[in-house]
């Protein structure tokens, strides 16, 4: 079994009423991974196996609704309908998937795959993505549009001119993004035209309540009408737990993975009863599943491999040098999701780890188009690869090739010579189907240009098909989690499982900061507060001014910050001033380090 080494009662503690009982699921801290920051690369890997196959845990009494519960596979199985009805009839129809950060990276990767085998299929397009911040925020940080229920509506609402029938899938794992509660509310306001569905990881109890600046209504509220509507059919809740991130609120992780395999079991259910006559059953959709969780076996199958992997990228981080992933075809915008969430997951600089597609915008296909006048973190083709980072490359940096056999592999080879004339350190990570040998002799070359080899035969046969790239794609996303995690853990950004460097750019990261700062400094939330608004402003004293903004004030200010948790606890456990606490953190520049020599 996935996880193995620890027991059932372990992998179920998190679902005690006791554990955490003020946190939603979304953001508790996962008991399995409580002391991933001392671990070694093979425990970090072993961990976050365990959690993510809490992913597919079954449902035990009625605490929380699971994947693979009845009421969510029903669920699934009804929007499934939903969307049959409008590729049957797409004429002023549109299917929207919208989310902020990773939940809006997903959504941009879903519909461009479905949209792709529409036209396949000789069909219009009837999929279209919302992602707060645009489509910047497909590569960097923008965490402030998150807050902005009135801007996800117009976003929404801009998509949308003209439709007469739209299916709106809001996206939030947290059930807590104001800009997806925003649009819900558009939906519910307007349900002539619009069918909300939300897909998030919390039961409904836990959505935020948080008042939203101007408006009568909070996510919560949103999602309580949304309950008593789905009674008819007219919304839909598709909301299983899945577990605590193993590092809190990391969302991208089980979250984004889940959010993956439940809109590609809706899509691709419908596709087939639109176009191969195969109709929307229960067993259709949990055979689907299945297939998931088998997927996950699958890879950390390669457990060994992965740690390799972690433990090269971790070595790259730890010494100031970088990892590079150079993605083709399918797998490669995967790559680019997950080194995009490194900046704000652990507050790292956009050349740390990088991700390199083939293709650059031409293979995104972007609704803005190419956006590399944005600047250098923009520029994401192998040509922007060879002409701003291969030059500086050394042994010390990490290189993995992202590919599979469908790709042109003789492209891999030529990149692979390229990248050995400057570091030995370069690893392949690649998936192909069982039985197809078409790339054999260049897989032998590429094979003796790199350290490691991550392959993935898939069962198949030689055919791939759609629902195999979809596989091949989560098992990438699990392998790219565990290096980009992996390696900053060993970098020493984690404490516990916390991120303690985490950037305070939203009001949920602001919230976040300051139970962490209260965790782990056991004062009252009220000076926690102070101390991270007088780290925010950079201040010894709080004056009038500050005390009577608004979060969204606190969080513009921070996004200009480096370190205010660090600097906030360092002043909360020491009582010293902020120059203080900062010649500290100089001193000691591994976070962990620092906080565990103040709390000992
Ligand atoms: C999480 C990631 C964030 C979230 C974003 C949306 O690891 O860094 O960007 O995706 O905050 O969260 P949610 O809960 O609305 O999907």
């Amino acid at each position: 079994m996935a996880g193995s080494d620890w027991t059932l009662s372990a992998m179920r503690e998190w679902e005690s009423p006791d554990y955490e009982p003020s946190l939603p699921v979304s953001e508790k801290s996962n008991p399995l991974t409580r002391g991933i920051d001392r671990a070694s690369a093979s425990s970090i890997v072993r961990m976050l196996q365990a959690c993510d196959a809490q992913m597919f845990q079954e449902e035990t009494g009625a605490a929380y609704q699971r994947l693979l519960s009845e009421q969510v596979v029903t669920t699934l199985m009804e929007v499934a309908k939903k969307v049959e009805l409008i590729l049957k009839d797409p004429e002023d129809s549109l299917v929207i998937l919208s989310g902020c950060g990773t939940s809006g990276r997903l959504a941009f990767l879903i519909t461009s795959r479905f949209n792709r085998a529409l036209r396949q299929l000789n069909h219009s397009p009837v999929y279209s993505y919302v992602i707060a911040g645009g489509d910047r925020a497909l590569l960097s940080s923008q965490e402030a549009p998150e807050d902005d229920p009135k801007l996800g509506m117009l976003s929404l609402k801009k998509v949308c001119e003209g439709k007469k029938r739209v299916l709106f899938i809001g996206i939030s794992c947290g059930l807590s993004a104001p800009f997806v509660a925003g649009q819900l509310e558009f939906c519910l306001q307007n349900p002539e035209v619009y069918t909300p569905v939300l897909v998030g990881f919390n039961p409904a109890h836990q959505a935020r309540d948080e008042p939203l600046p101007g408006c009568t209504f909070t996510f919560r509220s949103v999602v309580q009408r949304m309950e008593e509507l789905a009674k008819s059919q007219q919304a839909f809740l598709i909301n299983p737990a899945v577990g605590p991130e193993a590092i809190s609120g990391s969302s991208r992780m089980k979250g984004g993975s889940t959010t993956k395999i439940l809109l590609e079991v809706v899509l691709s259910a419908a596709h087939a009863a639109t176009f191969s006559h195969a109709p929307v059953t229960y067993n259709s959709i949990l055979q689907h599943l299945r297939a998931y969780e088998r997927t996950l076996d699958i890879t950390y199958s390669q457990s060994e491999i992965i740690t390799d992997l972690v433990e090269a990228a971790g070595e790259s981080l730890r010494c100031g040098r970088r990892v590079c992933y150079l993605g083709w075809g399918s797998l490669a915008l995967l790559s680019l999701i997950d080194a995009s969430e490194c900046n704000p997951t652990f507050g790292a600089d956009y050349e740390d780890v990088r991700g390199f597609v083939s293709g650059g915008y031409r293979e995104l296909s972007n609704k803005e188009g190419p956006l590399t006048s944005l600047g250098a973190e923009f520029c994401i083709a192998h040509e922007d690869f060879l002409h701003l980072v291969l030059p500086c490359l050394t042994d010390k940096d990490t290189v993995l090739l992202v590919y599979t056999h469908s790709d042109d592999v003789s492209k891999v080879v030529d990149l692979a010579r390229r990248v050995r004339e400057k570091t030995s350190n370069l690893h392949a990570v690649y998936h192909q189907a069982d039985g197809d040998t078409s790339a054999a002799q260049q897989q032998d070359h590429i094979n003796r240009l790199c350290l490691s080899t991550l392959k993935t035969a898939w069962l198949q046969g030689a055919s791939v098909s759609a629902s195999s790239l979809h596989m091949w794609e989560l098992s990438t996303k699990l392998v790219l989690n565990a290096v980009s995690t992996g390696a900053h853990v060993l970098k020493g950004k984690i404490y516990q499982n916390y991120m303690i460097d985490v950037q305070v750019t939203n009001s949920k990261l602001y919230r976040r900061a300051t139970r962490l700062l209260q965790k782990l400094s056991s004062q009252p939330e009220s000076q926690c507060e102070e101390a991270l608004l007088k780290a925010i402003y950079q201040v010894d004293e709080l004056t009038l001014d500050i005390t009577s903004s608004d979060v969204i004030t606190h969080t513009c200010t921070a996004a200009t910050r480096t370190k205010v948790v660090p600097l906030a606890l360092v002043c909360l456990l020491t009582g010293c001033s902020l120059d203080e606490a900062e010649s500290r953190l100089e001193r000691q520049p591994i976070v962990r380090e620092a906080v565990e020599a103040l709390l000992s």
